[in-house]
């Protein structure tokens, strides 16, 4: 790699990432049925309906995988918990290996000199509570909360920093709007409403922890560069509305006590009543910010209803998931989030990696071009931190290939190779490289 641990200011925190329902093995342990259960056992949702079952076999194998970890030099791992796995029924009766999984997890990364960065939500919600309605069900606040006391109870005496709720884009828009994820509904009015429960749940669970005096909490949103297609006016507004709706709604709900006005000319109307008293608590005080970037998209006008916006493709080289690979989206996003919303606040990436067409060839996994994305991305970092932005530490997504949702394990984003058939991991080309780097 061309850059290195040297390059980066003293205690800068390198890391990989993860989740649970994408590397456990849902199957095990006693888990309950969540919403990606379902929606992945529906004709037309998942690449093969393929789904979290057996996924990396994790959660058998992890300490064999918190050793990889530990081997490639990085500072901390950032995982989440799975709330089925903690409270099968999403209220109620604890399961006790699910605790006691969570437990171990992190005396591993401890005894391996590793941190333990928790996100207590990363998209798989107890069946149970998608039945109530899941996120458009405001009461989702309270029943995260209770969740967040039970599993921090058991490990917020060890962890080193919680962030709430993994990308709420994707939780709310993504899932309730464009149906590309669960529970895969395609309505303004279920994605209005879980554009806001998703936030009010992140408050909620954010006073929970400080009322234990937890400490080191935060929140991890995703961005999409937004850039207009074209010189047109309608492509800058259209581009204006997709940034509003992705990158500013969550930003600005927790840093700011509003919405964009931009997302809420559509939306408005199908929020739920008294919304607006809901943003204290919303804006419960964090103490970092995470992003998580891949891509940037070109966006143009639509003919269709609100929001009218068209993604167009664009020239630039891309990832196997057909991601344009815009490294300069990173450095725009961390200077205008300092700037304009957290102004101070530690900011972290807590995610950025690419999927590859990974192939093993003869014990051995050649990814240059993961190699290259890392490189070209880390250099953004250091453009910020020039400029003053304090950026506090990078995260790869991921360690592991895994389970890429909707897209099943066709893609492959890890820096170790899974074999899906025996499970064997294979470090990749990339893995070594990032291990030399970050050598102390
Ligand atoms: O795999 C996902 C992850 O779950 C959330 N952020 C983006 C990754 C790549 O699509």
């Amino acid at each position: 790699m061309n850059v290195s641990r040297a390059d980066f200011p003293k205690g800068f925190q390198f890391g990989a990432a993860t989740s649970s329902y994408q590397i456990e093995g849902h199957g095990f342990g006693g888990a309950g049925q969540t919403h990606w259960d379902s929606f992945a056992a529906t004709p037309g949702n998942v690449v093969r309906a393929e789904n979290g079952a057996v996924a990396c076999d994790h959660y058998h194998r992890m300490p064999q995988d918190l050793d990889l970890l530990a081997a490639a030099n990085f500072d901390v791992y950032r995982f989440s918990t799975s709330w089925a796995r903690v409270l099968p029924e999403g209220r109620g009766a604890v399961n006790p290996e699910g605790l006691d999984f969570y437990d171990r997890l992190v005396d591993g990364l401890l005894e391996r000199g590793l941190k333990p960065a928790a996100t207590l939500y990363h998209w798989e919600l107890p069946s149970p509570l998608a039945d109530l309605g899941g996120w458009r069900n405001r009461d989702i606040a309270g029943w995260f909360a209770d969740f967040t006391e039970v599993i921090m109870g058991r490990i917020g005496d060890r962890v080193w920093s919680t962030a709430t709720i993994n990308e709420p884009w994707c939780v709310a828009w993504l899932s309730h709007f464009l149906g590309l994820h669960a529970p895969g509904l395609r309505d303004i009015r279920a994605a209005a409403r879980a554009m806001h429960h998703v936030l009010l749940a992140h408050g909620r669970a954010i006073e929970t922890m400080r009322g234990m005096g937890l400490t080191n909490l935060g929140a991890v949103c995703n961005f999409e560069y937004a850039a207009p297609a074209d010189a047109s006016p309608a492509a800058a507004t259209a581009a204006a509305r997709y940034d509003a709706i992705y990158n500013r709604w969550f930003l600005s709900g927790m840093f700011k006590g509003e919405y964009p006005a931009e997302a809420l000319e559509g939306l408005m109307p199908h929020m739920p009543t008294g919304w607006q008293d809901d943003m204290p608590t919303i804006g419960a005080k964090v103490d970092w910010a995470g992003l998580n970037y891949y891509t940037r998209k070109l966006i143009g006008p639509d003919a269709g209803p609100w929001p009218a916006c068209a993604e167009v493709p664009g020239p630039l080289p891309k990832t196997e998931m057909g991601w344009e690979i815009y490294p300069e989206g990173l450095h725009a996003f961390l200077t205008r989030t300092h700037a304009e919303y957290t102004r101070g606040l530690p900011l972290y990436i807590t995610e950025n990696g690419m999927a590859n067409a990974d192939v093993l060839v003869n014990g051995a996994v050649p990814d240059q071009a993961r190699i290259d994305y890392l490189d070209a991305h880390l250099a953004q970092v250091r453009r910020a931190i020039a400029e003053g932005v304090p950026v506090a530490g990078y995260f790869v997504w991921s360690l592991l290939d895994n389970y890429e949702w909707s897209l099943g394990y066709e893609k492959r984003f890890g820096l170790i190779h899974v074999d899906f058939e025996t499970l064997r991991r294979t470090p990749k080309a990339s893995y070594h490289a990032l291990a030399r780097a970050l050598a102390r």
